[in-house]
């Protein structure tokens, strides 16, 4: 969509000015993104916009609440720290009747939040940036650990549900709405084998062993806008799924995308590992911010949740396949199978380095 057709729509925010360009981000696999130029008195600024994807998030409204309710605090937090939040959290703008979203007469929902200038997210990242990475998702549990976690909406229940992860493939396999699952039988019994460790952070919180906190639920780390000038974390951003959580699910799902040597869709295995300078480089940010907080039982576990949020996300892109590609957008016909396939090799990975990641852990907690 272009800036002619997307300004019906940007007409309904309370942006100041004129829209004058509008550019598709494509990197999210959910929500369609523009990034829109506005011009204001001879000055430029920039904004956001997205379309919600409804068949993902039920009740979006429901939603902008709980990221009304989390931005707030964070403002509060980081006022109370004496630095500005303007560029540190996430802001929305609202429409021109005060509401967070706007629905247009098709019915899809449209939000929009401010540009962050200066600013830049990785989706390939190095060491010493991964380390800022680490910092600012710590950081954001910290800002975020006296938020009363139960008030949240579960704005896709069961999200890291993984035994209801493991029951939704098992649903596809059984339905094989498009025929594949002959196909993919080896994938299916590899992941399948895997179910005890991928069931065992459910357990263990169901155990009362992990308490449930604020998380974030999709750590990416282009989820984390880094100051152009100082390389610093500055600002949290896609809390769509901000809902209560293990640590692991944000420890783990970080490392297993910013971690990995390739990307999340490489298509040949042999470059697929897990990369142990990136890796301590993450998790030192990380415990520097929440060590103060965080259980023994917990920092302990952060490896775990490695294996589990690697496999977990298997599971999905191979529920996906088998259900035609209804979730996740896809570029070509194979790619949830490809992207199958390259968490399987990470995971393969992450099991080899266990002791390893169990040292840095050790190692970490007593430097
Ligand atoms: C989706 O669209 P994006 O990049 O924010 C997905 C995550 C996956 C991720 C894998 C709501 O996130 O859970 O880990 O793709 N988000 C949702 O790239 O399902
Ligand atoms: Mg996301």
């Amino acid at each position: 969509m272009d800036i002619k057709t997307l300004s019906p729509i940007l007409a309904a925010f309370r942006a100041e000015g004129t829209p004058v360009a509008a550019e598709e981000m494509k990197s999210g696999n959910i929500n369609a993104t523009w990034r829109v130029d506005y011009e204001c008195r001879g000055a430029r600024s920039r904004y956001i916009l997205q379309r919600v994807n409804t068949y993902v998030f039920r009740e979006p409204g429901r939603m902008m609440e709980n990221i009304r309710a989390v931005t707030e605090h964070l403002c509060r937090a980081v006022e109370a720290r004496g630095e500005d939040p303007a560029r540190r959290v996430l802001r929305m703008i609202p429409t021109q009747t005060g509401e967070m979203l706007y629905t247009d007469e098709k019915g899809s929902a449209w939000r929009m939040y401010v540009f962050i200038d200066d600013a830049f997210a990785y989706d390939a990242v190095d060491a010493a940036a991964f380390l800022q990475v680490g910092r600012g998702f710590g950081r954001f549990q910290r800002l975020l650990a006296d938020f009363p976690a139960e008030q949240l909406y579960a704005s896709i229940p069961d999200f890291h549900n993984t035994p209801q992860r493991i029951a939704q493939l098992e649903a596809a396999i059984r339905e094989d709405r498009v025929h594949r699952a002959a196909g993919v039988r080896e994938e299916i019994d590899f992941l399948l084998s895997r179910r005890e460790v991928l069931c065992s952070v459910t357990g263990l919180i169901d155990a009362g062993a992990l308490p449930l906190r604020v998380t974030h639920n999709d750590t990416k780390s282009n989820n984390v806008m880094l100051d152009r000038a100082t390389g610093e974390a500055l600002c949290v951003i896609d809390l769509d799924t901000v809902m209560p959580g293990s640590v692991l699910y944000d420890y783990g799902d970080a490392i297993r995308f910013g971690g990995n040597t390739a990307a999340e869709d490489e298509p040949d295995t042999a470059k697929i590992s897990l990369d142990m300078e990136k890796t301590e480089a993450f998790t030192r940010g990380f415990i520097e911010e929440t060590n103060g907080f965080l259980l023994e039982n917990e920092l302990r576990r952060l490896p775990l949740g490695i294996q589990v949020m690697t496999g977990e996300l298997a599971l999905r892109f191979l529920t996906d396949y088998l259900n035609g590609d209804v979730y996740f957008k896809t570029l070509y016909p194979e790619h949830n199978l490809v992207r199958t396939r390259a968490q399987m090799a990470l995971l393969k990975d992450v099991e080899r380095r266990e002791s390893d990641l169990a040292q840095m852990i050790e190692a970490l907690l007593r430097s």
